[in-house]
Order: structure tokens, then sequence, then C-alpha cells
């Protein structure tokens, strides 16, 4: 029997990419700072000048899948970390932005078979949202968590073929 398992500090073959974006920036600059913080007390070099981490930012979370696919599809990158903030109270197609980030995601995470982090609140309202963006708790440290133990996890599985 084998056991696969990711892991949180054995992170320096890593490459990760960070998409963020700047719709509700007042919540999802905290979530960003939220994971950089998380990555970089796990050993990720969170430097301006880092090779292990880039960060694209979009205009809205609809933007996200798009730029996650070209990331992705670059062969540089173990993960992929989205994050985005949608909330229910500013968007009257709160249903059909959701509903295309969170399809778009997870269909370029299984058509490049590299993990990607679905950070993106959905909220009924801004407070909400900020609530799990620093208020309470940040929900971006955990994203961070997430990408370690998935990056470091399917590098480990070996692929078919
Ligand atoms: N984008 C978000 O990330 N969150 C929102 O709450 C939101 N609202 O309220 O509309 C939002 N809209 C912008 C959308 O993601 C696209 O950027 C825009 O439609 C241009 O394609």
């Amino acid at each position: 029997m084998v056991t696969f398992e990711g892991r949180f500090t054995d992170v320096a073959e890593l490459r990760i990419a960070v998409v963020v974006a700047r719709f509700n920036d007042l919540v999802t600059s905290r979530l960003l700072s939220g994971c950089l913080d998380c990555l970089g007390r796990h050993g990720i070099d969170t430097s301006a000048g880092s090779d292990q981490l880039d960060v694209a930012w979009v205009p809205g979370s609809f933007e996200i899948p798009l730029v996650t696919q070209r990331l992705a599809a670059s062969g540089r990158y173990q993960v992929v970390i989205t994050l985005g903030a949608v909330i229910r109270g500013d968007t009257p197609h709160f249903d059909v932005v959701v509903s295309e980030v969170s399809k778009g995601v997870a269909s370029v995470s299984r058509a490049t078979g590299v993990p990607v982090i679905f950070g993106v609140l959905t909220t009924d309202t801004m407070q909400q949202a900020l609530e799990r963006a620093g208020i309470k708790s940040n929900l971006g440290w955990s994203y961070g968590l997430q990408a370690l133990e998935m990056g470091s996890l399917m590098a480990s599985i070996p692929a078919l073929g």
C-alpha cells in the first residue's frame, strides 16, 4: 500500500502562481496578504525578486479562469491559487459570475493537471467577506496552506503513461 500525502515544509521545488481579482480589492488584497504570509512562513520565497512566486491581477472574478488557464498551461507552476470576492448584495449577476469562475477554475485544473485552489469568497454581504479576509480569520492563509498541500501531493503521485 502506498499512502500519498501533501507536505507543508518541503517546498524548495514548488513554483506557485496567484491570480487575484481587483474587484472588491478591499477584500482580495487582504486575502492576498494572508496567503503570502502563509507561503512565506512555510519557506516559499515571497520577495519581489522571487523565482518561486508570481502574482497576476485580473479585473474581476469572471476573468480568473482565463488567466489561470494560461499560467497553468505554461508548465512553470506546480499549483495556482485563485483569489476573488463575489458579493451577492453588489451583484445582480452574482450567480452567473460565481458559476463561471467556479466551473472555469475546476475545468482548468482537470484539463491541465495542475491543482488550482479555489479562493473565491462568495458571500451575501461585504461584512461577511471582510470577516473571512482578516476581521475574524483570513481564509487567504488557508488557501496558501491548501496550495502547499496540493502542489506537493500532486508532485508525489506518478503520472500515468
Ligand atoms: N467581480 C467580482 O470579482 N466580484 C463581484 O462581486 C463582481 N460584481 O459585483 O459584479 C464582479 N464583477 C466583475 C466581473 O467579475 C468582471 O470583471 C466584469 O463583468 C468584466 O468581465
